[in-house]
């Protein structure tokens, strides 16, 4: 019985609740399409932890030590009484902050968001036993859905939105979920975004299109979550993964493309999909951005940069964010 409680707001299939719907409308699509949030079954989760350990995947090393430097500089600046931490996974980043914020001397509220739930029962273990007086509070649920449902606020609240998986959404999409996460923010409270910035397409493609194939693993495994969940017949072998960079729109676009034309039937949906050699099923976008891009992006949220934050080679950015 875990020694904190875990607030659960998606079914015992999480995420995959309202997956139905979402590949119907995909896989009907004139450029057919799946949303990169049913990557992560157990396998996608697994093998993404993978890829942000490949020496071609530099986002997640370079947020950790951006991270790392300004760890007491900003829990000085901030001072929260309550992480909140969207999209939690592990918890790994988390803990630079924590560490940080009892070197003060002080302590603070950690609430993980996560569509995991084992992945956010096994991190709240591992910083129980790290942080043995901690309060933690659990939430299973999508950002995208769920973010009225976190607990009020106890104090001065610090949420954290990393990882770069703001780069997933279009922008109309980033800026209905940074309205949600302003309500979230009282007057002192703080937003930590993480972004993934634009740079040379040659470093991109590499990150998406790494040597060992790890994406390309992650990418066709989101094939295999479709057959297990809507008794899908898709033949990982006869797709392709491939990740190119758009120069106009600032992103990756991961794509699955056909080796042979092909049927796929999806009896959960009682559904035939013909798909060409060659065509593509749109997987992800990730897109990228300009310190411009960013804070024309922050204020269109109708909210303010206090600091921003970067590496050396300016690859990735954290933007310290406050409501007007
Ligand atoms: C977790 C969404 C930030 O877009 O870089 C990694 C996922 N996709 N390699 C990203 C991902 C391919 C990652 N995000």
């Amino acid at each position: 019985m875990p020694r904190f409680p875990i607030d659960v707001h998606l079914g015992e299939h999480g995420l995959l609740d309202s997956i139905a719907d979402d590949v119907r409308r995909g896989l009907s699509a004139q450029q057919k399409f799946l949303l990169p949030k049913f990557f992560y079954d157990e396998a996608g989760s697994l093998l993404f932890e993978q890829i942000t350990e490949l020496p071609e995947y530099y986002p997640t090393r370079t947020e950790l030590s951006i991270l790392t430097n300004i760890a007491s500089d900003l829990m000085q600046r901030v001072d929260p009484q309550e992480l909140v931490e969207l999209g939690s996974g592990s918890s790994t980043k988390t803990r630079v902050l924590l560490d940080a914020r009892y070197n003060m001397g002080t302590s603070a509220r950690y609430i993980p968001f996560d569509v995991s739930k084992t992945i956010v029962e096994s991190a709240c273990e591992d910083l129980h036993g790290r942080y043995p007086d901690i309060a933690i509070h659990g939430v299973i649920g999508d950002f995208e859905r769920h973010l009225g449902l976190i607990p009020p606020a106890v104090g001065r609240r610090l949420v954290l939105f990393m990882g770069s998986t703001i780069g997933n959404l279009e922008l109309s999409e980033r800026l209905e979920l940074l309205d949600g996460i302003r309500k979230l923010l009282s007057p002192g409270d703080f937003l930590l975004l993480g972004m993934d910035m634009v740079k040379d397409s040659a470093v991109l493609e590499a990150a998406y299109n790494d040597a060992a194939g790890v994406t390309a693993a992650f990418n066709l495994n989101i094939l295999s979550v479709i057959n297990n969940a809507l008794q899908a017949d898709f033949n990982v072998e006869e797709f392709r993964h491939h990740a190119h960079y758009n120069h106009e729109l600032d992103r990756i676009e991961m794509h699955l493309y056909a080796r042979s034309a092909q049927s796929v039937h999806i009896t959960g949906l009682g559904m035939t999909m013909e798909v060409a050699k060659g065509e593509s099923i749109w997987t992800e976008s990730s897109h990228k951005f300009t310190q411009e891009t960013a804070m024309s992006m922050i204020e269109e949220a109708g909210m303010c940069l206090d600091t921003w934050y970067t590496d050396s080679l300016h690859y990735y950015g954290l933007a310290l964010i406050t409501t007007r």
